[in-house]
């Protein structure tokens, strides 16, 4: 996110094996369920927010991917969705490592928002709310416990949850004395930039 104005952002959503990632892009950019989707397929998505004229890029990850493709994609982000499902402990065991390496990447500042999907399946919970709760806590993120089968609303309130916080860190980055000088700097070139420009019309006028 290198502009001055929140204009436009990148989203990844990472979690485990078959938790959802793919259907929550899907609902959020086409308000649908398929219920059926390519399993452990990395796609990106560019979608624009009419209203706010905001465009994202969505990468959906596959989670099977190698390590150094996860480094690179967690290096790109601006924020990261991620998931796991309440019906399978595993996933929530890897949500725990996802989170030390996005971490170790990219340290605390890096905006997050915890998402623990298939609510509608609760007679077959596997994780306690608790544990959520305990994972947002060490993340220090928003979490929301949603079912991306039955609605839209969770979906859409994460990613406005994340868009947030990535405004706040937009802000946070611009504030940064070492942005502020470097914004400066920037503006007195152009400056001088415009100021030659002007100088070297004036002087070819003078010519003729
Ligand atoms: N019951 C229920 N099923 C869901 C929900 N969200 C996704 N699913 C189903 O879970 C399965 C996996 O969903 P995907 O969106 O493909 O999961 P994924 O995380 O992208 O999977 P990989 O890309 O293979 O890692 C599909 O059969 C979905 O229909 C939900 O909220 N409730
Ligand atoms: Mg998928």
């Amino acid at each position: 996110m290198s502009q001055r104005r929140f204009s436009h952002a990148k989203i990844l959503i990472l979690g485990g094996s078959g938790v959802g990632k793919t259907a929550f892009a899907v609902r959020f950019i086409t308000k649908r369920y398929i219920g059926d989707y390519a399993a452990n397929t990395e796609m990106m998505y560019n979608h624009k927010l009419v209203a706010s004229d905001i465009t994202l890029d969505i990468l959906d990850t596959a989670f099977d991917m190698p390590e150094e493709t996860s480094e690179k994609h967690i290096k790109w982000t601006d924020g990261v969705v991620l998931m796991y499902s309440v019906t399978d402990r595993n996933s929530y065991q890897a949500a725990c490592k996802i989170k030390d390496q996005v971490f170790n990447l990219r340290g605390p500042e890096l905006p997050l928002v915890l998402v623990a999907n298939k609510h509608d399946l609760l007679t077959a919970r596997a994780v306690t709310e608790d544990e959520c709760d305990n994972l947002a806590a060490e993340m220090d993120c928003p979490r929301f416990q949603i079912s991306v089968a039955e609605g839209q609303d969770g979906v859409n309130e994460a990613v406005e949850e994340l868009m947030v916080l990535m405004k706040r860190q937009l802000v946070k980055s611009l504030t940064q004395p070492e942005t502020v000088v470097a914004l400066e700097k920037k503006s007195r070139l152009y400056s001088m930039k415009k100021a030659f420009k002007k100088r070297i019309v004036r002087s070819r006028s003078d010519t003729f």
